[in-house]
């Protein structure tokens, strides 16, 4: 039982923690600038997880596995190339590659469990068809938590040992309903409203793909957008308010609906929807045609002089192209060569970095994983860009819901950084 492997690995990595707080606990790990302080909190090192980790010349490790390296090991439903997401869900909450059986299991109480209650869907139809989908995404998911079972067991006065126990039953009662969320949500903005019905053969990633009413292999799609958006260790956005929101003992459902709000930004999550509406803009530039290199640098140039980014490129962490842009593009060569948006995304791989080096501001001139998530789902018939971020964000629930676990049985306490005054710095500046 994933559970009772859970609760194993939990006892025997409590003692790590309690170990490294008694004794080393004064150890200095860094030293923070103004620079930082003022910037974003830019490379400061004061978050701890052992779900993922970021290194920005290599690129994410899922529990200390390189993406291809967790495509390879994953097992596949028949016939797919791409893994189970329950597979990736078991991975990164215990730290070992599943075999056929335990992704079985998962797979089993997740379809128990994805059954959405009528008023979620009364939530999402009271927004107006004009609100954002990650807007109605997030509303609907908060509506549930008056499920939370953490909130029933905290109420009885639970030890804090245990907190984690009822977290574990929010976050598989939780991860399994966000798919169809997502296409009734789907349903309601751009098709005729239905209800999607599952199909109770079907895994996650598979029974997402056909409750949105696409073909294979848009299954595989969807699996690999669910796993490539995990999780990017602990300081992003998304994580981080995760983090940050549950570090209150605010419920999973609550928790959720904070780290998507996050997600929900340009600089974040929305990069996605912001580069198809971007390419949009330049197909229309270009009256239908793919531009040449001369054209499309003119168009890189043009939006920088306007004072935007270039959505999809650059990195807070990363410092080379984002291994997640690459599956994505291996995935869009074997199968959408020929796509005219994969001739402006290839042709923008080709010059947008030289460009963002010739400017020289961007720390990272290179890819990320927004940069080709959009086309892909553009070439399959989801051409309402604006509905993009809501598939990042089923993905990242994932990567915070094996966090929001850990951090509770590990007895992570409230965050609650310093703040300092203009005053204060200034002080400080002028002593040094
Ligand atoms: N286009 C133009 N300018 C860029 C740029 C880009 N793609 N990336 C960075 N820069 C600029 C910054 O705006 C900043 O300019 P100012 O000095 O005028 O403020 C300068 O270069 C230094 O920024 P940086 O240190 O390289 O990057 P940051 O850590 O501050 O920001 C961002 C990282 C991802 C927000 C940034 O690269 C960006 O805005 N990219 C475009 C939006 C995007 O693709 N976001 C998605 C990122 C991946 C992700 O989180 N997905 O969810």
């Amino acid at each position: 039982m994933l559970k009772e492997k859970l609760r194993k690995k939990i006892d025997e990595h409590r003692p790590r923690t309690q170990e490294l707080l008694k004794n080393h606990g004064n150890k200095v790990i860094d030293e923070v600038t103004i620079a930082q302080a003022i910037g974003g909190m830019r490379g400061v090192k004061c978050l701890v997880t052992d779900i993922s980790y970021l290194d920005p010349n290599e690129g994410i490790r899922y529990r200390g596995y390189t993406l291809p390296e967790v495509f390879e090991k994953l097992p596949k439903p028949e016939g797919s190339e791409m893994p189970f997401v329950e597979g990736l869900f078991y991975l990164l909450l215990t730290g070992d590659i599943p075999g056929e059986d335990e992704i079985e299991e998962v797979v089993v109480e997740f379809k128990k469990r994805r059954v959405l209650p009528d008023y979620v869907y009364d939530v999402i139809d009271s927004f107006p068809s004009t609100a954002h989908p990650m807007a109605i995404f997030s509303s609907a998911i908060m509506s549930l938590s008056q499920e939370s079972e953490f909130n029933r067991q905290y109420h009885k006065g639970i030890s804090k040992m245990d907190y984690w126990e009822s977290t574990y039953e929010d976050v598989i009662n939780l991860l399994p309903k966000l798919p169809p969320m997502a296409a009734y949500i789907y349903a309601k903005l751009y098709k005729e409203c239905v209800k999607p019905e599952p199909n109770p053969d079907l895994d996650f990633g598979g029974n997402f793909a056909h409750m949105m009413g696409v073909d294979k292999p848009y299954d595989d799609v969807s699996r690999m957008y669910f796993i490539i958006h995990a999780d990017h260790e602990s300081g992003n956005v998304s994580a981080h308010t995760g983090h940050l929101v549950a570090s209150s003992l605010s419920d999973f459902y609550l928790t959720t609906s904070a780290m998507l709000n996050g997600l929900a930004g340009p600089l974040h999550g929305l990069a996605n929807q912001e580069v198809l509406r971007w390419l949009q803009d330049a197909r229309k530039q270009m009256e239908g045609k793919v531009p040449n290199e001369e054209e499309m640098k003119k168009f890189v140039w043009d939006t920088l002089d306007s004072g935007q980014v270039i959505p999809g490129f650059g990195h807070a962490v990363l410092r080379k192209t984002d291994p997640r842009y690459m599956i994505q593009r291996e995935f869009a060569l074997k199968h959408l060569k020929e796509d005219e948006l994969f001739q402006y995304v290839d042709l923008l791989y080709k010059v947008v970095p030289p460009i963002l080096k010739e400017q020289g501001k961007a720390k990272n001139p290179w890819p990320n994983v927004d940069s080709h998530s959009g086309i892909i789902q553009w070439h399959y018939g989801i051409t309402n860009y604006d509905f993009y971020t809501v598939l990042f964000g089923i993905g990242r629930a994932l990567g915070v819901a094996a966090n929001i676990i850990w951090d509770r049985a590990l007895l992570y306490p409230l965050e609650r950084p310093k703040s300092l005054t203009t005053d204060m710095l200034e002080d400080l500046a002028s002593k040094s």
